[in-house]
């Protein structure tokens, strides 16, 4: 093969060859046949002034400035633009700026594919079979050459490799079609949910508000109290609280009722006093009967009365049991009151044998019921340690847990929204490869892609792992490369980079940074990875998802989906 040149122009001819009929002289291509209908005269295509005998024309004598006398012969390859450059004959400067009219010899190539050969290559003594494969280039046998004609075999061969291409390019777009879809199913459900996000957000920021103007409320209402605890503790809490008061209030009404008693006392010996003197003074000369008979009640009464005082309860027992408690007289109710954990407490502790998830859960909807619960004089509201009645610390915690649950479902919903607007490629179709992972070897390593997330250079020699970059964006380059025959190759045209960057810093140099090329092709594939400056890595990539959506014959994309 000498010339890749002209490969391009293979097949870029449709097959049309046959349009060059018997009578054409040869080497004309089909969209020049209509210049070469006249069997008299021909005219300069390109200087339509120039006009000579049809004779003139494949000569062999480059007759038109533009070349497009000899069609079928070599005698103009001077200024044929597939031939290397060459000084025009008699030019002063050496210039080789003419236009040449036809891009070369035409090949009919029947049975395979019509191509253009450039002129020089014409009659030179060597079989083009690449582009010539009917041998149609070499008709004077020049140094005795025979070129058989073998375009049925390599028609047939291009025809098998052009069908294998087809079938390649319509499994590959089907597969892209398969990855759009279910990147669509996942945007699907990324939507959904946002959506059930959304609301649980909007539940959270009610319920947060509820919680806040409840605590606030409890607050207040707590403030304005002067807290009085009747002990902690659970149901015995409660009883010791109660058992205390009551104590309290015996002991005070014992202590009114000993004052009445003295009261009482005071009055009696007043009137005994009156009526042991009335009976010591009255004259009993004067018959006066209602003396008499007050002064006979008055000595039954004191004959009545017992020399000592009745019952054995002394005053100083009295005054003993009146005696504030504490820890050394009466009852010692601190012994009570501290040491046991309350029903509140036990409700705190067995939460902490839970999974954290459920935990908060379950956290957030109990301090709702203790809420409810203290609220409704179910458990006791018994302050805490800093002094705060349980129901304020129930309320604050419930707040506070309705705060936090409220800002973590909010940087899930953001998490979700910023993953949807994401760029994934035309028709979003790299969202069904994220968080995969490809890799290919290289020389001492093994490079390993995960879409959308790193590169990665891994040594063979177990060196260890080098960030080769982290996902940025996705680009377009324009390429340009020679088509390989396994097909693991970008070809030509406008191909989609994704960029890597910031990975490793390189020793004495800037951060690792990769450049990931796409080209189609049926599966994943990491086809190869160069390091093409120091520490910026080339790495070329096959994926369905860079096809072009070829769509299948009378199947609809949207049926499909
Ligand atoms: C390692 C590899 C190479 C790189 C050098 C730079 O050997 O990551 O690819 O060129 O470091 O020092």
């Amino acid at each position: 093969m000498r010339r890749t040149g002209a490969l391009a122009l293979l097949g870029a001819i449709a097959h049309g060859s046959l349009a060059a009929s018997e009578s054409l002289p040869r080497g004309v291509g089909p969209e020049f046949v209509k210049f070469f209908e006249s069997k008299t005269t021909f005219t300069c295509i390109g200087i339509p002034s120039i006009t000579l005998k049809a004779s003139q024309v494949n000569d062999n004598s480059c007759d038109c400035p533009d070349g497009s006398d000899e069609p079928g012969t070599a005698a103009c390859a001077n200024i044929d633009p597939l031939s290397p450059e060459q000084p025009l004959p008699g030019s002063v400067t050496g210039t080789t700026n003419t236009t040449a009219a036809l891009p070369g010899f035409w090949c009919v190539n029947a049975g395979h594919v019509g191509s253009y050969l450039a002129f020089m290559y014409v009659n030179d003594g060597v079989c083009d079979y690449e582009l010539c494969c009917d041998g149609s280039d070499e008709n004077t046998h020049a140094g005795g050459v025979q070129c058989e004609n073998r375009c049925d075999a390599i028609g047939k061969e291009y025809r098998r490799l052009e069908e294998q291409r087809r079938q390649n390019k319509e499994r590959s777009a089907k597969k892209r079609r398969t990855l759009v879809k279910e990147s669509r199913e996942l945007r699907r459900r990324v939507e959904v949910k946002i959506a059930n996000l959304k609301t649980e957000v909007r539940d959270l920021d009610a319920k947060k508000a509820e919680m806040q103007a409840k605590f606030d409320e409890v607050e207040r209402s707590e403030r304005g109290k002067v807290v009085k605890s009747e002990g902690q503790g659970g149901k015995l809490g409660v009883l010791v609280g109660l058992a205390k008061s009551r104590v309290n209030e015996l002991r005070n009404t014992l202590d009114k009722v000993m004052d009445q008693r003295d009261d009482l006392q005071d009055k009696v010996d007043q009137l005994e006093d009156i009526l042991t003197k009335l009976k010591e003074e009255y004259n009993p000369n004067f018959n006066d009967e209602g003396v008499k008979a007050a002064v006979k009640a008055w000595e039954d009464y004191a004959a009545g009365q017992p020399s000592e005082p009745k019952g054995d309860l002394a005053d100083s027992d009295i005054m003993e049991v009146l005696k504030e408690d504490s820890e050394t007289s009466g009852i010692n109710w601190a012994e009570f009151e501290t040491g046991e954990a309350s029903d509140v407490d036990v409700v705190y502790n067995w939460e902490a044998y839970l999974p954290v998830p459920v935990r908060d859960y379950v956290h957030q909807k109990l301090n709702l019921l203790r809420v409810w619960a203290i609220e409704n004089g179910i458990l006791a509201d018994n302050p805490t340690s800093g002094g705060e009645s349980r129901l304020v610390t129930a309320a604050r915690e419930a707040r506070d847990s309705a705060t936090n649950a409220h800002s973590v479902k909010l940087g899930q919903l953001e998490e979700e929204q910023r993953e949807l607007e994401k760029d994934y490629g035309p028709d979003d179709v790299f969202r069904a490869l994220k968080g995969k992972c490809i890799s290919g070897e290289a020389g001492e390593y093994d490079y390993e892609l995960c879409w959308f997330d790193k590169t990665t250079q891994k040594s063979k020699k177990g060196h260890g792992n080098t960030n080769m970059g982290n996902f940025v964006r996705i680009d377009k380059e324009f390429v340009d490369e020679e088509e390989r025959l396994d097909g693991k190759g970008l070809g030509k045209g406008q191909r989609l980079v994704l960029r890597y960057e910031n990975g490793q810093g390189c020793w004495n140099g800037p951060n690792r940074r990769t450049d990931v090329y796409l080209g189609c092709a049926e599966t994943d594939e990491v086809w190869r990875t160069v390091e093409a400056e120091k520490c910026v890595y080339r790495m070329e990539v096959g994926s369905p998802a860079a096809c072009e959506d070829v769509q299948e014959p009378g199947v609809p994309i949207k049926d499909e989906l």
